[in-house]
C-alpha cells in the first residue's frame, strides 16, 4: 500500500470495487518478444516478412506503402471523414506549435567569463507505431506524427499492422508521415530499433500498441528512446454533489468500450451521486452496442469510491493518477488546482475526454498505470532534446579550475586534475595544487 493510501485509511469506502488488479503481466511474452527482436536484428526484412505471415496472415511483398497507395487511401476517405481528420490535425498542430514556443533555448553568464546554455534540438529520426486493435482509431496517427513534424524531426516514419483499415494509411499520410510501412507487432518495433533493408533505424519509437508491442518497446529501450509503456486506457471522474450521474456514466462507459481491461471509476464526496451513477452505468449498458467490452471492463475494473471530504477525494485521485481525469465539482477550476497526479485533466463537465481522444488539440497519448505520478503524456517536447553547452574565458577558468582540480585530487583522479589545472596560468596552476 502506498503511503498516500495508508494516510487515507477510514476516509473512503467503495460501493463498487474492482474485481481485479490492474497489473501488467509481461513475463509470459518476454521470451517470445526477445526471439522476435533477435531474429529481426539478424535476418532483417526476411524475418519481418515471416512474422507478418505467421501473426498477421499477411503476405506483403513490399512493406512500404507507395505514393500511389497513399493517394488512393486518401481519395477513398469519404469527404466528411477527411474534413474531420484534417480538423483534428489542425488542432493538434496548433497546440503543439504553441507548446513548442514554450521550450526555449537558454544562454546565461553564470559567473563572469563562464557562459552556460542549452539548445532545443529535434530528434533526427522518429518511428511512430500506429496500432490496429478493435477500432480503426483515426486520431491515433495524428497524435504521434503531427507533433514530430512540428518539432522539426528530419524523418518521421509510421508502422501499422498490414491488416489495419485503409483509412489508417490515409491518416498517417495526412498527418505528415514521410514513409509508411505495413508492419505491425513486436516485429515492427524490432525493425525500427535496428533497421532492416527497407525500414530505417530510428532514434526514438513512440505510440501505443498491444502487449507484444509494449514488451518490445521495453526491450529496445536504451538502444532507442521510447515514449512510455502504454497500459489499458483509464478514466476517473472526481465529483461533488453537483455531479450529473447520467453524464458521468456515459463518459465512464465511453472509455470502457476500448478494452475489457479499461479501468474506470468515480471518486466522489456524495453517496447519492455514487449510487445514482452505479444505477446509470447498468442502465446505459443495456443499449450500448459495445456493451460486451464496456460491461466486462466495468465489472472487472470499474470502481465507485465515496470519500469523507474533498481532501480525501483529492488524495485518493492523486493515488490513482488516472490517465484521464474529469473534474465535475461546483468550482471545477478551483478543484483542478489541487490535483497533482493525472495524465490529462478535463476541467468542468463540458470537457469530455472524448474531445481530446479525437480532435480538440491536446495529445491523447497519455501515461497509464499511475505513471502520471512522474510524467505527463506525449507532446512536442517528446521529440526534442534539451542539450546543454558551455564556454569560458580566462575569468571563468580562474573561477572553476581550482575547485575542479581540488575535487579531482581529493577523488584520486589525477588525469582529471591535470586537465582542470592545465588551463590556468603557471602561477594559478601552482596555487591550485
Ligand atoms: N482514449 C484513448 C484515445 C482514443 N479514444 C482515441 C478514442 N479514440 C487513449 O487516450
Ligand atoms: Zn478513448
Amino acid at each position: 500500500m502506498t503511503s498516500r493510501l495508508a494516510a487515507l485509511k477510514g476516509k473512503f469506502t467503495q460501493i463498487k470495487s474492482p474485481r481485479r488488479d490492474a497489473v501488467s503481466d509481461t513475463a509470459s511474452i518476454e521470451q517470445t518478444v526477445k526471439d522476435i527482436i533477435a531474429n529481426v536484428r539478424e535476418r532483417g526484412d526476411a524475418a519481418v516478412r515471416d512474422y507478418s505471415v505467421a501473426f498477421d496472415k499477411a503476405d506483403v511483398s513490399s512493406f512500404e506503402v507507395t505514393e500511389e497507395e497513399k493517394r488512393k487511401a486518401v481519395a477513398e476517405l469519404d469527404p466528411q471523414t477527411r474534413e474531420d481528420t484534417e480538423f483534428a490535425i489542425a488542432r493538434v498542430r496548433a497546440f503543439a506549435e504553441a507548446q513548442l514556443g514554450t521550450i526555449l533555448p537558454l544562454e546565461i553568464d553564470a559567473l563572469p567569463g563562464l557562459h552556460l546554455g542549452h539548445r532545443v534540438i529535434p530528434i533526427e529520426v522518429v518511428g511512430c507505431y500506429v496500432p490496429g486493435g478493435r477500432y480503426p482509431i483515426l486520431s491515433a496517427p495524428v497524435m504521434t506524427i503531427v507533433p514530430a513534424k512540428v518539432a522539426g524531426c528530419d524523418q518521421v516514419i509510421a508502422c501499422l499492422p498490414p491488416n489495419a483499415h485503409p483509412a489508417m494509411i490515409a491518416g498517417c499520410h495526412l498527418a505528415g508521415a514521410d514513409r509508411i510501412f505495413r508492419v505491425g507487432g513486436a516485429q515492427a518495433i524490432a525493425a525500427m530499433a535496428n533497421g532492416t533493408e527497407t525500414i530505417p533505424a530510428v532514434d526514438k519509437i513512440v505510440g501505443p500498441g498491444n502487449a507484444y508491442v509494449n514488451e518490445a518497446k521495453r526491450q529496445v529501450f536504451g538502444q532507442v528512446g521510447i515514449d512510455q509503456l502504454a497500459g489499458p486506457s483509464e478514466i476517473f471522474v472526481v465529483a461533488d454533489e453537483t455531479g450529473n450521474a447520467a453524464m458521468i456514466a456515459t463518459d465512464l462507459l465511453a472509455q470502457a468500450e476500448h478494452d475489457v481491461r479499461t479501468r474506470v471509476g468515480l471518486i466522489t464526496t456524495d453517496r447519492r451521486l455514487a449510487e445514482a451513477t452505479l444505477a446509470e452505468v447498468e442502465r446505459q449498458l443495456k443499449d450500448l452496442p459495445t456493451a460486451d467490452v464496456a460491461g466486462a471492463a466495468w465489472r472487472d475494473y470499474g470502481e465507485i469510491t465515496v470519500c469523507a471530504d474533498e481532501a480525501a477525494m483529492i488524495a485518493y485521485s492523486d493515488h490513482i493518477a488516472a490517465e484521464h481525469l474529469e473534474v465535475h465539482t461546483r468550482d471545477a477550476r478551483e478543484t483542478a488546482t489541487k490535483l497533482r497526479n493525472y495524465g490529462s485533466l478535463f476541467i468542468g463537465e463540458l470537457a469530455s475526454v472524448v474531445y481530446s481522444d479525437k480532435c480538440c488539440g491536446t495529445n491523447h497519448t497519455l501515461p497509464t498505470m499511475a505513471a502520471g505520478r512522474y510524467t505527463g503524456g506525449l507532446w512536442v517536447g517528446s521529440y526534442v532534446k534539451i542539450c546543454t553547452h558551455q564556454w569560458l574565458d580566462e575569468r571563468g577558468v580562474a573561477a572553476v579550475a581550482p575547485p575542479a582540480a581540488r575535487q579531482s585530487a581529493t577523488e584520486g583522479m589525477e588525469g582529471h586534475r591535470r586537465a582542470a589545472a592545465l588551463r590556468l596560468s603557471p602561477g594559478q596552476f601552482a596555487a591550485a595544487g
